[in-house]
């Protein structure tokens, strides 16, 4: 068994200097001009379909040739070579029926790239030369359906996306790769079914290589293939702690510099960079030349922005030759003193959809959107159960619109197939940008559906939620498996002993939950996001009537004893004793709100469109709401359901409502941002 580098070595190598990494394999092996007989070899001169083409086999059929061309680049001056396995999964392989070949095809060509690194090694001692095996990202895409008048459906599932994976891993390791390389990443989900792959591989043969992970920006509009942007995409990766992230393929490097720019100044680990010889032509055949590609990532040096650099499509052992050449003596990037979004001191909470969410602790409040729950709407739930996937979606676009950061999506009912029903759906809302835009918060009590859930989300999302309540060793694993899918988790101050309602409650069950999570599951606190339950007010029972206060007080507390945790509610429950009187239980929303974000409330889950404005609350409302929040009367429940008899009415389509159009301008420009109208703002500030 060769040895692999050690984490201490390697970091010390790209601290030193740039590392290159080698260019194509593709293009070299064309340059042999080999034909069906030669990718056959006699191994499989009598298999049933064609193989020509089929690159990744010819390290069984023609191992002479690839050893050859890895020797070039490592000649040419590469550190890192890649081994010939980038389709070597069983997905790719099934299109020439050589899905039994996978852990075969992977601990060869491992042998191979690694045979010649030791080779050039031994040669030259004071300069290992070092081996990443490369997994390309299949054919086939998690985020993406292949039927446009289906956008739900997905031509794989993520446990069989994963299960292509798990041969492959096994077979690098084995074949002693020091790296293992996600490359070309065209799609988030595809890429953590692999990284849920390499590390249950990992776990599995008790070693932990680092890992390298790299993605393709498809066109100019700065976005993967599956829509996410730079950042949301490096958010969504976050959780696999990658020693690199970084951008290959596509473009060229001329067209991936602002990409480039925005990863390095963001991300926390090293940064990569091996783009096309530039854009193919009309043939498909790249014209860049080995100066040209060279002085492109010169400048990418020289700018700062990478550790590791390197060719793609089109390049050859020239083109590395002279990149080699053109960045001796850079100096490599630094990484940056913060992580991206972060202000000193103000714990960011990073999740994203297609795009970022930053969640500080001087941010304002954040939405998450709530009609999206088959219990919280029974028009939702009735076009779920009708199968009405547009307009149920329509319901998630009304929460965005509305002002939801997030979008919150319970499917828990007994008459559903709740797992079917969150994949459907997720799948569904995944192909509308408006919606994919946001971060997805999975609102299950059962743990299959969270696992459903959490196989579909593209981006970083919110597992809504664990607790205690089944014990430690319950909400441990589940913690973990959170945190290896790639999501933040709600904690609700639930326990072995039941949901907590005082105060004292509330707080111990937090940060008892806060120690387990960050000294045993290997949680960031920014990760955390503690629920210590919002539970109905007013509703005749006298024990009910501190609920509002202990929310608020323990939210206060639970901050100060758990730096770095978010704290969020479902707002709406508060008010469930007033059901259908929509005044009275938006007025109380919006004053609990009031005093429960001064506390620390950082985030709620609302009916978004529908949040009244403190201010607006009518003082005679108001005075009888926070009488009842307060608890400040005995018979403040009794006198605050009097006084709603008296302003029955639906609170609905205040949006509608424009009188205050008639006010003086000074009035109407102060009045649009208070409560969220855009429409007239352009207008108004002209005036
Ligand atoms: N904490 C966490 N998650 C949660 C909750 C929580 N998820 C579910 C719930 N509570 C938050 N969501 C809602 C959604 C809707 C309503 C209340 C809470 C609601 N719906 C109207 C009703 O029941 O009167 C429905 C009316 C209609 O059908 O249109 O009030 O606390 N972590």
């Amino acid at each position: 068994m060769p040895t692999r580098i050690s984490l201490e070595r390697l970091n010390a190598l790209v601290q030193d200097r740039i590392l290159i990494l080698d260019g194509a394999m593709g293009t070299m092996i064309q340059r042999h001009k080999l034909t069906e007989a030669d990718y056959r070899g006699d191994r499989f001169a009598g298999h049933a379909s064609d193989l020509r083409g089929n690159n990744d086999l010819l390290v069984l059929t023609q191992p002479q040739i690839i050893a050859a061309i890895h020797r070039k680049y490592l000649d040419a001056g590469a550190d890192i070579l890649e081994t010939n396995t980038f389709n070597a999964n069983a997905v790719s392989q099934s299109d020439y029926g050589l899905e039994s070949l996978i852990y075969e095809l992977n601990l060869e060509g491992a042998r191979l790239a690694r045979g010649v690194a030791d080779e050039v090694t031994a040669e030259w001692p004071s300069r290992p030369r070092l081996v990443a095996g490369s997994m390309g990202p299949t054919n086939r895409t998690l985020s993406i359906s292949p039927d446009v008048n289906n956008p739900a459906f997905r031509s794989i599932t993520f446990d069989e996306m994963k299960a292509a994976y798990v041969d492959q891993v096994r077979g690098l390791i084995d074949g002693g790769v020091d790296l293992l390389l996600l490359e070309t990443i065209i799609d988030a989900v595809n890429a953590k079914a692999a990284i849920v792959a390499v590390q249950e591989v990992q776990d599995e043969k008790g070693v932990a290589l680092p890992l390298m992970i790299s993605f393709t920006i498809t066109d100019r509009s700065g976005r993967t293939l599956a829509g996410q942007t730079v950042d949301a995409f490096y958010l969504a990766m976050e959780h696999a702690r990658p020693w690199s992230i970084g951008i290959n393929c596509a473009l060229g490097a001329r067209d991936m510099r602002p990409y480039l720019a925005e990863l390095s100044r963001m991300a926390g680990c090293w940064v990569s960079a091996y783009p096309n010889a530039g854009l193919p032509n009309a043939f498909g055949q790249y014209d860049e030349q080995p100066a040209e590609t060279a002085a492109l990532l010169k400048d990418f040096a020289e700018s700062g922005f990478a550790n590791i650099l390197g060719g793609c499509c089109g390049t050859t052992p020239d083109h590395i030759r002279a990149l080699a050449e053109s960045v001796k003596g850079a100096r490599p990037r630094v990484k940056p003193d913060a992580g991206p979004g972060d202000q000193a001191g103000r714990h960011t909470t990073r999740l994203s959809g297609l795009e970022p969410l930053y969640i500080r602790s001087d941010s304002n409040f954040q939405m998450i959107g709530e009609r999206t729950n088959v219990t919280g709407s029974k028009r939702f739930a009735r076009l779920i159960k009708d199968d009405k996937w547009a307009e149920a979606a329509a319901v998630a676009i009304e929460q965005v619109r509305g002002g939801a950061n997030m979008i919150d999506v319970n499917m828990d009912e007994g008459m559903l197939d709740s797992e079917a029903a969150m994949t459907t759906f997720l799948n569904y809302i995944a192909t509308e940008p408006e919606i994919a835009r946001v971060p997805i918060m999975i609102d299950s009590s059962k743990w299959s559906v969270l696992q459903a859930g959490l196989k579909c989300v593209q981006g970083k999302g919110v597992v809504n939620s664990i607790s205690l309540k089944e014990g430690e060793a319950d909400f441990l694993h589940k913690a973990k498996m959170i945190r290896r899918y790639g999501a933040a988790a709600i904690v609700m101050a639930f326990d072995e002993q039941g949901q907590a309602d005082t105060i004292a409650r509330k707080v111990s069950i937090c940060v008892r939950a806060y120690r387990l999570l960050i000294d045993q599951a290997g949680y960031d606190p920014t990760d955390i996001i503690f629920d210590p339950n919002v539970l109905a007010i007013a509703t005749g029972l006298e024990e009910h009537n501190e609920y509002a206060i202990n929310f608020i007080e323990a939210a206060r507390e639970i901050k100060a004893a758990c730096p770095g945790v978010k704290i969020s509610g479902g707002i709406s429950n508060l008010s469930f004793s007033f059901r259908g009187n929509d005044i009275v239980r938006e007025a109380m929303h919006a004053a609990f709100l009031f005093h429960a974000i001064k506390a620390g409330l950082d985030m709620g889950i609302v009916n978004a469109g529908q949040l009244a404005v403190y201010e607006d609350i009518p003082a005679d409302l108001l005075e009888h709401v926070e009488d009842v929040l307060f608890n400040r009367r005995p018979d403040a429940t009794e006198r605050l359901v009097q006084f709603a008899d008296r302003v029955k009415g639906s609170g609905k389509k205040r949006e509608l409502d424009l009188t205050w159009r008639e006010k003086p301008v000074e009035e109407r420009l102060s009045f649009a941002p208070v409560h969220g109208v855009v429409d007239f703002i352009e207008v108004d500030a002209e005036e």
